[in-house]
């Protein structure tokens, strides 16, 4: 089955009950039984809902693995992956990442007794420099949000595969979020987790916030899976069923997202008023190779830094009509965010300066409206904001 069939197709079948074409929402908690632990697979819906099997079942498929775990939001996700490790254990992680990751990576596990090593991953010497011997987990964002740095997974694999013998092996685990699974595929490439917050370009419709855990190693599902009975971060049946309706449009939307986001990119970049864009489509990107070996697509994110005081991306921010000023992405409207101020304000000034998200850093969500209302858009608060700065 082809990408565009499984996200329609799998976990979608006829309902067994009444012939529903469509999955129902299973809003139940709980389960009759017939008699005393005889039942139809399911007892309570913390451990087992129909809706949300169904979701898992497409959500597996869309990243062609065989296990799927879903969650109630992103980092409940990866919550659930990072209680893989035990205190003494340490993790290696890409330094530029969601400032909520980075939140409960510094604020919450380590305080259990996990270490962290922020690295730049695209420099494989030191990656391998940071590689401790109690490493027991890579944890890969690539794209990387914001600055839409790539990471060579296959190359972070066959490190990992170098250092470690087989059954003492680390994880690899990859935040595949930007990409979505339409345009890159982590397990393929020697990744053995790959983490989503579906609240993205799975859902793709900013209307529900969700996360996934999807693999093909059953030790790790079967330590996710009882990570989410026994902890419940789990998404509501309603939640399900609305990530499973927009993930069936996944391969149309991405496509869409790409074409404006690669016409946008190339506007910007030839713009005088703009300094430097961000995206992987774009030729001058360090490692547009990388991506095009990579992925199959360059995805709908991109962020760009405007030429004057660094103030000027607030101002020009709060002009946009059609780019909301909102946190998130992934959905079919076009949004603008500033990273310093909305999403990775949770990391300390200094450490998030060093990584380059400055105050002059702005990121756009890139929708599926029309080109010329986007590009018209920019080009106005372009101009306008250029007017301001230039008296
Ligand atoms: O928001 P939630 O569904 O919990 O997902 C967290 C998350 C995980 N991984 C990546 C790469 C993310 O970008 C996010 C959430 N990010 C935003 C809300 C944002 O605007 O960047």
């Amino acid at each position: 089955m082809k990408f565009s069939t499984r996200a329609i197709h799998a976990g979608q079948d006829a309902d067994p009950a009444t012939g529903a074409t469509i999955v129902p929402i299973y809003q139940t908690s709980t389960y009759t039984q017939e008699a005393v632990g005889v039942h139809k697979g399911y007892d309570y819906s913390r451990t087992a809902n129909p809706t949300r099997a169904a979701l898992e079942t497409q959500l597996a498929a869309l990243e062609d693995a065989r296990y799927g775990c879903a969650f109630s939001s992103g980092m409940a996700a990866t919550a659930a992956v990072l209680n893989l490790l035990s205190a003494g254990d340490h993790v290696v992680v890409t330094d530029d990442l969601y400032g909520g990751t980075y939140r409960l990576f510094a604020r919450v596990l380590a305080r259990y007794g996990i270490g962290f090593t922020y690295v730049d991953m695209s420099d494989l010497e030191a990656l391998e420099a940071a590689v401790e011997t109690n490493t027991k987990m890579f944890w890969i964002e690539t794209p990387t949000n914001p600055l839409l740095k790539l990471i060579d997974i296959a190359a972070v694999c066959g490190l990992r595969d170098a250092r470690h013998p087989e059954g003492q092996r680390a994880v690899v685990a990859v935040d595949n979020t930007f990409a979505s699974p339409y345009f890159q595929s982590p397990l393929a490439l020697g990744a053995d987790l790959v983490v989503h917050s579906t609240t993205k370009y799975i859902g793709g419709h900013s209307d529900v916030v969700g996360g996934a855990v999807l693999t093909n190693d059953q030790a790790l599902h079967d330590v996710v899976k009882f990570h989410q009975n026994a902890v419940g971060g789990i998404p509501s049946p309603h939640d399900a069923y609305l990530t499973m309706r927009g993930a069936k449009t996944l391969a149309l939307r991405m496509r869409e997202h790409e074409r404006n986001a690669l016409a946008i990119a190339g506007f910007l970049e030839s713009h005088p008023q703009v300094e430097r864009v961000y995206y992987p489509g774009l030729p001058s990107h360090p490692q547009h190779d990388l991506a095009k070996r990579q992925m199959s697509g360059f995805g709908g994110m991109l962020s760009f830094t405007l030429l004057g005081p660094q103030r000027r991306a607030i101002d020009f921010a709060n002009r946009m009509r059609y780019f909301s000023l909102a946190e998130s992405l992934g959905g079919v409207e076009s949004l603008i965010c500033h990273p310093a101020r909305m999403t990775h304000g949770s990391i300390p000034r200094e450490e998030r300066e060093r990584r380059g998200i400055t105050d002059g850093l702005l990121r756009l969500s890139v929708g599926i409206e029309d080109l010329s209302d986007l590009l018209a858009d920019l080009g106005d608060a372009l101009e306008g904001s250029a007017r301001d700065y230039s008296r």
